[in-house]
């Protein structure tokens, strides 16, 4: 078999890796070679439990046959069709069922390829809906601090994260924050949604009055913010949002990249607060993360006022080559049935208690200033070592590798999101070696 020329294997140089410590990667690499149900193979033969998810991403576990064959079977019958002015039935079909999984009414799906390009649509659809329905003044957003929207323009100008405003800046115009709702001093240690800060939402009225309602177009939150740590909204938090949102005709967008397709123990956020946002941007889960993809879902109201003009014209100047790439709506198909049959949505069996229990029994550990959980969403927040910021947390993630666990750390906070088809003797398996691991860390 012919080999590509002048490519050493050992040669780790040229990937630029993503979010990465690349120098200290290529040190001392660690690298997956297969994966099935609940564990990777590594280069050297270890399984290694995925605590989570891949990048939260692989609900169902790894290596679903479902899933493979149906890409196998899609990317030979029809690999791919045009996106625009073209269509393919399993666009549709996919469309249709994920409309019927939402609170009536979110009846419509724009297709993306990722959580950014999610947001970044979203943001822009808030916008144009503004201007269709009259609202011509309407351009301000509203992100949150420590929220994080991907890494495009758009959302990193949302997000609330100090490295993207650092580098990137300056940023779109026109965008305000509300504060975070983290508060350790009220709420460390709570199981489920914390008590207290449901008036932080109130800040919103505040930020709104500043810049008069007439220029606010929309808001976006992660009603749960997973990337920067696990920050569960306080109890009332998000349905105050809402209201506030509903008296000065702003949109209100949840980012549910992360707590969609069952990550809370409902189908979605929008389920387990009882809260209805006008658009929810999707990814990860839509798929299992086998094919690139997102999904936006957008009220009624919100599509029909685009549904007006000469019906030869586009009416969303808006779209990617790949929406609806027909492979990954065959993912999808899959993986909805996956989630279905085997009920991964909801589960019955005390799974999150029992994962609650689990984390919550790490409390008396050295180092944890904080324990927090949701659904199959865990956070352990860890004393940072003073003048070194992230360090304990990352020695944690390296030592974990070693012990044939995979966690995700963002700055001192460990963050845990198995595959919804979890065990409870992985879970015991999971606390048991992060017990080990941070028992034993300086
Ligand atoms: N919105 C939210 C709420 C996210 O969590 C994105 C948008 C962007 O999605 P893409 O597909 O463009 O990456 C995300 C992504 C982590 C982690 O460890 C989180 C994400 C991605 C990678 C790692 O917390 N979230």
């Amino acid at each position: 078999m012919a080999t590509t020329p002048n490519v050493t294997p050992n040669n780790l140089e040229s990937f630029w890796m993503p979010f990465s410590a690349n120098r200290q990667f290529k040190r001392d690499p660690r690298m997956f070679v297969a994966a099935d149900g609940m564990y990777y193979t590594t280069a050297d033969g270890r399984k290694v439990l995925d605590g989570t998810a891949g990048l939260w991403c692989v609900n169902a576990g790894h290596a679903r046959k479902q899933i493979v064959e149906a890409v196998q079977a899609q990317v030979a019958e029809l690999d791919y069709a045009p996106a625009f002015q073209m269509g393919h039935p399993k666009a549709f079909e996919l469309a249709a069922r994920l409309c019927a999984m939402m609170p009536e009414g979110l009846d419509h799906v724009f297709y993306t390829n990722s959580g950014s390009e999610s947001v970044e649509t979203a943001l822009k659809i808030a916008i144009a809906y503004q201007k269709a329905r009259g609202e011509t003044g309407r351009y301000r957003l509203i992100g949150r601090e420590r929220g994080y929207h991907g890494v495009n323009f758009g959302g990193i100008s949302v997000g609330g994260i100090v490295s993207n405003r650092k580098t990137f800046g300056p940023l779109l115009n026109g965008v305000d924050h509300l504060p975070h709702t983290h508060d350790l001093a009220r709420n460390a240690f709570t199981r489920g949604e914390p008590q207290n800060g449901a008036e932080l939402a109130d800040e919103l009225e505040r930020i709104v009055a500043l810049h008069d309602p007439s220029t606010v177009a929309a808001v976006i939150v992660e009603p749960v913010a997973g990337s920067t740590g696990v920050l569960i909204p306080p109890v009332g938090y998000l349905k105050r949002l809402r209201e506030i949102c509903d008296k000065h005709g702003i949109v209100l967008i949840f980012d549910e990249v992360i707590t969609g397709f069952g990550r809370l123990g409902k189908p979605f956020a929008t389920h387990y607060f009882d809260v209805k946002p006008d658009l929810i941007t999707t990814a990860k889960g839509l798929t299992n993360g086998v094919i690139p993809m997102g999904a936006v879902f957008a009220r009624k109201e919100i599509y029909d006022a685009f549904m007006t003009g000469p019906d030869h014209m586009i009416e969303l100047f808006h779209g990617y080559t790949y929406s609806g790439h027909p492979v990954g709506c065959a993912a999808a198909l899959a993986c909805l049935d996956i989630y279905r049959e085997e009920s991964l949505f909801e589960r019955g069996d005390g799974i999150y208690d029992y994962f609650a229990d689990a984390l919550h029994s790490l409390r008396d550990v050295k180092n944890v200033i904080d324990i927090r959980n949701i659904g199959l969403v865990g956070a352990i927040e860890l004393e940072g070592i003073a003048g070194q910021p992230t360090k304990r947390a990352f020695s944690a993630f390296l030592e974990a590798y070693e012990k044939n666990l995979l966690i995700r750390t963002t700055g001192d906070i460990i963050a845990l999101s198995p595959p919804l088809i979890v065990t409870r003797a992985q879970i015991d398996e999971l606390f048991g070696t992060l017990r080990d691991v941070l028992e034993n860390l300086d």
